[in-house]
């Protein structure tokens, strides 16, 4: 039977398991990608595991989030972040270089490699054919020291892509039109692997936009073949030596099938809260719109400026709108100055930020009070903007453009008649020069040995599980819970990244401001949860921060994968109830396990009978592999790692 371009590069990169779809596998990790808001505790626990040099073929560090450094925190953030780099062998990108997705693309990304990134849109570099995933930071700690990676071997889906994109519609509008199908959750467990002429017809940045965003739809990763325009695409970075050509074979099995025909791809929005939220322009068209931002990791490159950039030229925004244009990398800006783009869109009213992730988070350019922002970001969660009850809407950067002419929302297929403004369509650049200047390289290291400023305290450890788990439901919650709700990160919170006692009093405040005192008054307790509890980011902070606040387990309908396995990494028991025993289950509802929950879970147990305000009972599932019990057990991964290493005297980090 042929394999998928998926089961080609994880057979080729297969330790332990078989590619049976929900069966655990072991991968080899090739490169490892860090930034600084999760990096700090990578390299932290890096540490802790007594490891000393990077094993994979490439790491790389990147300081992207906060590199306004409002804080002298998070600027001893980043010096500890470069020291560890050259400690222990990764390059090192400095603040301002430039979105860690879109700078690992430009210098890094290879196809046929397995990357594990402590970022959840990871998946980047799947439009060059590279098998790239999105974890806690922990995991990448371990691939970094030569550990395996295990998961559930996921779903592959085929998603045939038929056609080519018509007049204004983009490489966003097909992620918006698979997010409208298939919903936030629509991908969890599942590989979208995209074929066919309309997936060859799209360009290099057009297939990371949409292998970037498939984050959004759960998914574990995105992928795309390889072709002449992703050799041509790697020789224009200098990197041609790196192509190897990667297609599915012609008789592959797929799980599933998704047909899009790009020809009848139209602009879509997504309006506020949710990336699912999804409409054609046209329905929304008249807005007001107050703010327009142009960057991120989604459609922050050189490519995604350039169509903006022609739409503003000899133009002037509308005078009530503001508009931001925030490259995904120092390079992008630099071809941009060159060519006298900057130049024009300043002519235009734009005001030009430097490389940074920055607003996307809520760091820099938050939105007014009651007002609407246009972004051509990947998420709108309710609050992420650094306003609560904001209403942020996501485009592609033609229709951002538009708005920000009009100062309203307009479908972008009127303004040649209204304006004389044609598509600008789809230019690569000539020559993407290397930015040696902010990539330090692992032989260039400026420091050999770690800077750590007093913000930077140890990681918090969890005991071993005990017998018993009987305790208090802390906080109800809904559905679709994003993982900003858990832990944000907005400026406030993200200086104390590296310092989870005081990151920790953040938890959960987005939903009820007492949670942190109850939580640490109750000595321990549970989280409840609807579907796809922990959406979104891959920062482990959102179980680290729980579990330093004593909560011992969640009971939720389902999980998003990345949190998932942080919470087994950082010992809190994750619990799959269904929607009845949701339902009927309260905030201040005392739940109890009812069996030996330690010898249930070492057994291989995998259904516990709980029992609810000593009155009624009901079933909570587990469902975890042996490993992930073996860490359940012994308080988390990082203990699970160092008894491994002194038990078999094997490498620290080894499988
Ligand atoms: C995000 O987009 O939410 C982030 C900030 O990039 C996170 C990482 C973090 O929390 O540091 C992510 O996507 O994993
Ligand atoms: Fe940065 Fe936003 Fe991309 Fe996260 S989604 S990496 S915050 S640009």
């Amino acid at each position: 039977m042929g394999q998928t371009l998926t089961e080609k590069i994880l057979d080729d990169h297969l330790v332990e398991g078989e590619l049976e779809p929900g069966e655990e596998i072991g991968v080899e990790i090739d490169q490892v990608l860090t930034q600084d808001t999760t990096g700090t505790m990578v390299w932290l626990q890096f540490e802790a595991m007594g490891l000393d040099e990077v094993q994979t073929e490439l790491a790389a560090q990147y300081c992207d989030h906060q590199t306004y450094q409002f804080d002298f925190k998070n600027t001893d953030d980043h010096r500890f972040l470069r020291s560890a780099a050259g400690t222990f062998g990764a390059h090192f990108s400095r603040p301002g270089n430039g979105i860690c997705h879109q700078v690992h693309k430009e210098n890094f990304a290879a196809p046929g490699k397995t990357m594990l990134g402590s970022d959840s849109h990871t998946p980047t570099p799947g439009g060059l054919g590279e098998f790239a995933i999105g974890s806690g930071g922990i995991d990448v700690a371990v691939a970094m020291g030569g550990g395996p990676y295990y998961f559930e071997m996921p779903e592959v889906v085929e998603v045939r892509l038929e056609g080519e994109l018509p007049e204004w519609a983009t490489a966003k509008d097909v992620i918006l039109e698979l997010l409208r199908r298939l919903s936030v959750k629509g991908g969890v467990g599942k590989v979208f692997e995209y074929t066919g002429p309309g997936a060859h017809a799209l360009s290099v940045p057009e297939r990371t936009t949409i292998t970037n965003m498939g984050t959004e739809l759960g998914a574990t990763t995105s992928i795309f073949p390889t072709d002449e325009k992703t050799e041509e695409f790697l020789e224009r970075l200098g990197r041609g030596d790196e192509y190897v050509e990667l297609q599915p074979d012609d008789d592959a099995e797929y799980a599933d099938e998704i047909a899009v025909d790009l020809s009848e791809i139209e602009p879509l929005i997504s309006q506020p809260s949710m990336p699912d939220n999804v409409v054609p322009v046209s329905e929304v068209e008249g807005t007001d719109v107050d703010q327009v931002i142009i960057g991120s990791c989604t459609n922050g490159a050189y490519e995604d400026i350039l169509p903006a950039a022609k739409m503003l030229e000899g133009r002037q925004i509308h005078p009530k709108t503001e508009m931001i244009v925030a490259p995904g990398s120092k390079q992008a800006s630099e071809m941009l100055a060159r060519e006298g783009w900057v130049a024009e869109m300043m002519a235009a009213g734009v005001n030009f930020s430097e490389a940074t992730c920055g607003a996307c988070i809520g760091i820099g350019h938050v939105p007014a009070s009651d007002s609407v922002s246009l972004r051509t970001f990947n998420r709108n969660f309710e609050g992420r903007s650094g306003i609560s009850d904001d209403q942020v809407y996501l485009c592609s950067p033609e229709v951002a453009a538009a708005a920000a002419i009009e100062g309203e929302i307009v479908d972008p297929r009127n303004l040649s008649e209204e304006m004389g403004i044609e598509d600008p369509g789809f230019e690569m650049g000539d020559k993407y020069t290397r930015r040696d200047a902010d990539l330090i390289d692992p032989d260039e290291a400026v420091d050999d040995e770690l800077i750590k400023g007093p913000n930077i305290k140890d990681v918090p450890l969890k005991d071993p599980l005990d017998s018993d788990l009987a305790a208090d439901v802390l906080l109800k919650m809904g559905d679709n819970i994003t993982t900003d709700h858990i832990t944000p990160a907005n400026a406030d919170a993200l200086k104390f990244r590296s310092n989870i006692p005081e990151y920790a009093e953040f938890t959960l405040t987005r939903i009820d401001e007492t949670f942190p005192d109850r939580a640490k008054a109750a000595d321990g307790g549970w989280l409840l949860a609807g579907e796809n509890y922990g959406q979104g980011s891959s920062r482990e902070h959102a179980a680290m921060c729980p579990m330093y606040l004593g909560v011992e387990g969640v009971l939720a309908q389902s999980f998003a994968r990345i949190h998932r396995a942080n919470l087994f990494n950082f010992g809190l028991v994750p619990l799959i109830i269904d929607e009845d025993t949701y339902e009927t289950i309260d905030q201040g509802d005392h739940v109890e396990i009812v069996d030996d929950l330690r010898e249930g879970i070492e057994s291989g147990k995998e259904e516990f009978t709980i029992r609810v305000n000593d009155d009624w009972e009901a079933t909570a599932r587990l469902d975890a592999s042996e490993r992930e019990r073996d860490m359940l057990a012994l308080g988390g991964k990082l203990s699970w790692t160092r008894k491994r290493a002194q038990g078999d005297g094997a490498a620290a980090a080894g499988d």
